[in-house]
């Protein structure tokens, strides 16, 4: 089923169900090249999510700001390649939101524990807004909060599921949004935690 969330923004319910076996095998092979580490905001802050990235670049936040960088800072190398199951779901998904021609050149791979959350943001250091995010929730479910264009109006919660993928284009792109604290519980693959795969064009 697919759910109309706002303009330009779908909810594709169970999209990646059938793809979770291999989506877990090819995420095991990218945090064994690429681990998951808790990164620093320009503030000082460590995020309480854990954060790896594949593709061209990738997603990083430390005492300079935030950017995209080809280098993994961590290993020094560069980050490991989008996995073509990776690349074929996103454009699928984002296809079936109604943005043909979607080929992303990066990954930023998001891990919750119970506790961890992401506060209230918007994703702008990609160059070009005209491209999509296509999102992929793993494992236990999720609050999403949907915020509007300001950082003041009041957020809608979403609830987010193991397969579910939402995918944010048009006057979403730069919607305020966050994830609410994850609660305890049990997933039969992914265990006590939250794996969220977000598919960008930053480049
Ligand atoms: C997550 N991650 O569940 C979310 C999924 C992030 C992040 O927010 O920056 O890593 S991506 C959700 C998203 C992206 C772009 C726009 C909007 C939502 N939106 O307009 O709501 O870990
Ligand atoms: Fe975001």
């Amino acid at each position: 089923p697919r759910e109309p969330l706002a303009e330009g923004a779908v909810l594709l319910v169970r999209f990646a169900k059938s793809m979770e076996m291999e989506l877990a095998a090819a995420l095991d092979a990218i945090i064994g090249a690429a681990p998951f580490r808790h990164m620093m905001t320009p503030g000082g802050f460590r995020m309480s999510v854990a954060m790896t990235n594949c593709g061209q670049a990738g997603w990083v936040t430390d005492a300079r700001g935030y950017r995209y960088d080809p280098i993994d800072p961590e290993t020094g190398r560069p980050w490991p390649p989008l996995p073509p199951s990776f690349l074929d779901l996103a454009a699928r998904a984002a296809k079936e939101a109604g943005y043909g021609g979607f080929v992303p050149d990066s990954c930023l791979i998001n891990r919750y524990e119970p506790g961890s959350r992401l506060s209230l943001h918007q994703d702008r250091n990609e160059r070009d807004f005209s491209a999509p995010i296509v999102s992929v929730s793993l494992g236990l479910p999720a609050t999403f909060l949907f915020g509007g264009a300001q950082r003041s109006d009041r957020p809608r919660r979403i609830r987010l599921e193991h397969g579910d993928i939402a995918v944010w284009g048009g006057p979403s792109r730069l919607a305020f949004h966050g994830v609410a604290q994850l609660e305890d519980g049990h997933h039969p693959i992914f265990g006590g935690r939250r794996i969220n795969l977000t598919f960008r064009k930053a480049l």
